[in-house]
Order: C-alpha cells, then sequence, then structure tokens
C-alpha cells in the first residue's frame, strides 16, 4: 500500500508554474554545461532527518506524523519503513539516498544480534535498489548516538570502545560494498574532546589515523573502490571537534599520510559554525584536490548551532555551484541534510521541502552556468591577478627571484601603483544580473 497515495510523481512544470507540488526549474534531462541536470547534481535523501526524525528537541516530544512507522525500534518496522522510503525516492525523481547503519536497522542485545538487524534491512535495501535503479551514495556508521561512545569512538580513552567501533565500522564498509555505495563518510561525532584537563590529544589523533589505515586496508580487503569522506564540523557536540573545518581536516590527511585515500563532504551548516561561508570551505577543499561532496542544507544566522534546514537561497546554491562546477562532484553527490521543521509534522512537508532544495540548487546550476559561459567572474578575477602574468610577477611565480632582487627592482621603481579596483559592488551587481536573467 502507498504510503502517499495522493501524491504523485513531482513533475518538472517551469517557472511559471503555480502548482506547489511541482518542480520549476529542476528539469532532470535539460543539458547544462553538456551534462543533465540530473548527472550534474547527483541529489541524494538522506534517511536520518527524512525517516528517523520525530521533530523531539531538547525541550519536547516528537511531533511528526509518521502512519507508516509504528514507533517501534523492532526489525519488522524497520523494514517496513523502506518501500516507504524508496516511494519518496522515486516519486520526487531523486537517484540516491545515504544511511547510518542504526538509521536503518535498530541496535540489538549485543553486537552480534546488532549486525544481524542490519542484514536484514540491507536485504530489503537492495531489493528495494533493484525495484527501482535508485543507488546508495553513502554508507556511515553512528558512532555518536549511544552512550559506550561518551568519551569519543576513534579517539575514546577506552580501548574497548575502539574495539567496538572497529567492529561496527567494518560491518557498514561491508554492507555499503553490498549495496554499490559510491562513498563512505567519517563525521566525528564524538571525535573531540571537551576538556584539555583530562585529554591526551596527540594520542587521540594517532588513534584516529590509525582507525582510518584501518579502514583504508579494510576496503582494499573487502573490494570495495568506493570513496572515504571526512565531514568537517566544529563545537557540536564536543566543544572542541577534531575535524572542525576542511582546512583542520586536510591538515590531518597529510600529516597522517591519508591525502591519497580521503576527500571531504562539506555542509553547509558545518561551514557557518567554523565562521566560513560555504563557498569558502568548497574552494579550500577544491583548489587541494579534496572535495568529494556536500551536504546540503542551511543555518539560521541568528542562532549559533546546527539548525539543518532545507537550502532555498539561490544565491546560496549559485555560489555552491560556482564551485561544484569547476572541480565537479561525483561520485558524491548534493546530500540534503536537512529536515523539515517540527512544526512542519505532516508526510507533505518532506515532498515541499525537497522540492525546494531540489529547484533552489536547480537554479544555483543554471545561474552558474551562465555567469561561466561568460567568464563574468573568473575573466575578472585572472585580469586582477595579471601583474603576475609577466616582468616581476611572473619572476616571483617562477621562482627566479628573492628578496635581493625584490629589493633592487623596487629601490629602482621607488613606489607601487595602487593596481586595480576590487569592483565587489561591481561583482554583486552582475551576479544579480545573472540572476534576473537564467
Ligand atoms: C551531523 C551530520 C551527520 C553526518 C553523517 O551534523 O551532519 O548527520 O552527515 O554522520
Ligand atoms: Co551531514
Amino acid at each position: 500500500m502507498a504510503a502517499f497515495p495522493d501524491i504523485p510523481k513531482v513533475q518538472y512544470e517551469g517557472p511559471d508554474s503555480n502548482n506547489p507540488l511541482a518542480f520549476r526549474w529542476y528539469n532532470p534531462e535539460e543539458v547544462v554545461e553538456g551534462k543533465t541536470m540530473k548527472e550534474h547534481l547527483r541529489f541524494t535523501i538522506c534517511y536520518w532527518h527524512t525517516f528517523r526524525g520525530n521533530g523531539s528537541d531538547p525541550f519536547g516530544a516528537g511531533t511528526m506524523q509518521r502512519p507508516w512507522d509504528d514507533g517501534s525500534e523492532s526489525v519488522e518496522n524497520a523494514c517496513s519503513r523502506v518501500p516507504v522510503a524508496f516511494e519518496l525516492f522515486e516519486k520526487l525523481g531523486v537517484p540516491y539516498y545515504a544511511f547510518h547503519d542504526r538509521d536503518v536497522a535498530p541496535e540489538g542485545g549485543s553486537l552480534s544480534e546488532t549486525n544481524s538487524n542490519f542484514e536484514a534491512v540491507a536485504k530489503v535495501l537492495k531489493s528495494e535498489q533493484e525495484r527501482t535503479g535508485i543507488k546508495l551514495l553513502w554508507g556511515t556508521a553512528n558512532m555518536f548516538s549511544h552512550p559506550r561512545f561518551m568519551h569519543g569512538a576513534a579517539t575514546t580513552c577506552n580501548a574497548d570502545v575502539y574495539a567496538y567501533c572497529g567492529a561496527q565500522v567494518k560491518k557498514a564498509l561491508e554492507v555499503t560494498h553490498e549495496l554499490g555505495g559510491e562513498n563512505y563518510v567519517f563525521w566525528g561525532g564524538r571525535e573531540g574532546y571537551q576538556n584539555l584537563y583530562n585529554t591526551d590529544m596527540k594520542r587521540e589523533l594517532d588513534h584516529l589515523a590509525k582507525f582510518f589505515h584501518m579502514a583504508v586496508d579494510y576496503a582494499k580487503e573487502i573490494g570495495f573502490t568506493g570513496q572515504f569522506l571526512i565531514e568537517p564540523k566544529p563545537k557540536e557536540p564536543t566543544k572542541h571537534q577534531y575535524d572542525s573545518d576542511a582546512a583542520a581536516c586536510l591538515n590531518f590527511l597529510r600529516a597522517y599520510d591519508l591525502m591519497g585515500h580521503f576527500k571531504l563532504n562539506i555542509e553547509t551548516n558545518h561551514a557557518t559554525l567554523a565562521g566560513h561561508t560555504m563557498m569558502h570551505e568548497l574552494e579550500y577543499a577544491g583548489m587541494q584536490g579534496g572535495l568529494g561532496s556536500i551536504d546540503a542544507n542551511t543555518g539560521d544566522l541568528m542562532l549559533g548551532w546546527d539548525t539543518d534546514q532545507f537550502p532555498t537561497d539561490y544565491y546560496l546554491c549559485t555560489q555552491i555551484m560556482l564551485v561544484l562546477l569547476k572541480y565537479g562532484i561525483a561520485p558524491g553527490g548534493v546530500n540534503f541534510d536537512a529536515k523539515v521543521r517540527r512544526e512542519s509534522f505532516e508526510p507533505i512537508d518532506l515532498f515541499y521541502a525537497h522540492i525546494g532544495g531540489m529547484d533552489a540548487f536547480a537554479k544555483g546550476l543554471k545561474v552558474a552556468a551562465a555567469i561561466r559561459a561568460d567568464n563574468a567572474l573568473d575573466g575578472f578575477v585572472a585580469d586582477r591577478y595579471s601583474s603576475f602574468d609577466e616582468g616581476i610577477g611572473k619572476q616571483i611565480e617562477n621562482g627566479e627571484v628573492g628578496f635581493k632582487e625584490l629589493e633592487a627592482y623596487m629601490l629602482e621603481k621607488g613606489d607601487v601603483d595602487p593596481n586595480k579596483s576590487g569592483r565587489q559592488e561591481f561583482l554583486e551587481n552582475v551576479v544579480n544580473r545573472y540572476m534576473d536573467k537564467s
């Protein structure tokens, strides 16, 4: 029986449509820069918020109406939730989904029971993937919700917990591999600390690096060739998260000889919590060959925590797409790590939320492609740095001069020319013009 019987498959109707259950910008087969929108955007729905989020917050109980869910932590309930999820993915025309092990299947009384629960649900996931052609973008292990992870997962002070995590990731990798997952994500929910009085930071980071090397080795052993991703986030839940932003993650990967094996999964709300724009984080990762995938959402600038709202801002999506078009995103994708507000409790709100996010990204893709077609920003940037294309600038870039030569050059010249205006306001107007036209 259909869980969303009154909702038809969502269709593209164009920008003039007033139908709230239609796309106005996302036209999956429309070609942009030589590829379809579907291929560019690789939209992904996350299982945790969309199928396990109940709307509870630290002050109150869940609010969501989910008539297909009996609210129990049984394997039967977990299995009957799967076709509902795939009905939503299909009706939205989304090609990928992503999960944590514990979103899809309940924890059992022992590790082996937990593993068999996971295997049982994975069978249903596999048959729904085969029925629909919908694929797994990434899998991950939830090593933050259960009390056993209170001191950390791979950065715990308790060696037994570390061992438990090894076993858990081993299984999550096997299932991700079995389901054809194209990536595997590590978000270090408890990998950080609250206080340095009780923490050996060096030892914790050494352990974390060892853990990642074990994951790389085991992937090789089982033939999993998906991309490993680390997802940076600062200050939540621990005060100091080790993987706080793109720069911290890349430094860690380099220091521990993991650069060839990992890229980053950059999330908008995590970037803003780190005091960066999403565009900054994407560019920082991209310029070092470390941009792997994105978790698409948005925060609330009035609040200092992770609100995981659906992205609807055309400017934000344009900025994201400018960077994704520059560096590419596959085998990563655009994963809506976002949740409907606890007041948006009806099943249909899940559709409105995803339609809005998909449309905002499609619009961002179109605007970014139009800007790129005219070289409207890159051309300006290239010209801004053109003093390094010749003369002394070229010699600097080529490593042909040192301080003595720079001094000789400047003593002869006397002082600098003011060079060129940065034209920020002019360029913001340029982006507005493309927003109007595209
Ligand atoms: C937490 C978060 C996670 C990761 C996967 O803020 O974003 O859901 O995406 O563990
Ligand atoms: Co995320």
